[in-house]
């Protein structure tokens, strides 16, 4: 776990250099993005980033810029955003991604979907050769309707399971559950699977994040590397 949290600090510290004055900047959630804000947060505080505006994609992450009192505004004020940097639960080597284990999916797709340029930080451990390997595929769905979207996602070929903490049925900032859906192993086409989820009208959000990523940087025990998109990406993303 150090060493995991080591180069999570170490790819966090790569991407922030990106970040400047005067820039609207997407702030991701999870373990590996707080600090990328706590570092954004320090820089503002000392003056060496100035006049920036955040996004946040969750309320933590909301709060925690906020308590560095970084200027923040909501996604919809904007139809760009100038940079969004944001973990990840895997990443294969198309750098297509599973995202959503912190449950902030939906928002996180809102921000990175808009971002001219998409980071993404993650520690060695996050990286797969085929997506679904150790992960599931997170899926928000509003509170009354995740029974019925068990059987659709079965004929997809997934184990899913309602996402429950210690309260009961776990809840996203936006109050809806979240199904956590295994693919037992892994998933051969990310891209049908992600069409098929799309195509299910309960299905509020899932955390397939497909040619989003231009950049993912790896913390490494020594330094950090980067792995860039070897094309633009196509638009739209999804
Ligand atoms: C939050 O909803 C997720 O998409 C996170 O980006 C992802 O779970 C990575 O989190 P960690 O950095 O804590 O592993």
């Amino acid at each position: 776990v150090e060493r995991e949290e080591a180069q999570k600090s170490r790819a966090a510290e790569e991407a922030v250099t990106e970040v400047k004055s005067g820039q609207i900047v997407g702030l991701g959630t999870g373990s590996t993005a707080r600090y990328v804000v706590t570092m954004i947060g320090e820089r503002f505080k000392a003056g060496q980033l100035k006049n920036i505006t955040c996004v946040p994609t969750s309320e933590k992450t909301r709060a925690l810029a906020e308590s560095y009192g970084i200027p923040l505004s909501p996604i919809e004020k904007h139809k760009q955003i100038d940079i969004a940097i944001d973990g990840a639960d895997e990443v294969d080597p198309q750098l297509n991604m599973l995202k959503g284990l912190g449950g902030a999916l939906l928002r996180e797709k809102a921000v990175e979907s808009k971002a001219k340029r998409f980071v993404v930080i993650v520690d060695e451990s996050k990286l797969v050769e085929k997506l679904g390997t150790k992960s599931v595929v997170p899926i928000e769905v509003a509170p009354d309707k995740w029974r019925s979207l068990f059987d659709p996602l079965r004929a997809l070929g997934g184990i899913p399971v309602l996402r429950e903490d210690s309260n009961g049925p776990a809840l996203t900032d936006q109050q809806n559950y979240l199904i956590d859906c295994r693919f037992a192993s892994g998933i051969e086409d990310p891209y049908s699977l992600a069409t098929s989820l799309d195509q299910l009208e309960d299905v509020i959000g899932h955390g397939l994040f497909l040619d989003m990523a231009d950049t993912v940087i790896v913390g490494e025990d020594s330094g950090a590397r980067r792995i860039d998109r070897p094309h633009p990406r196509p638009m739209p993303k999804r």
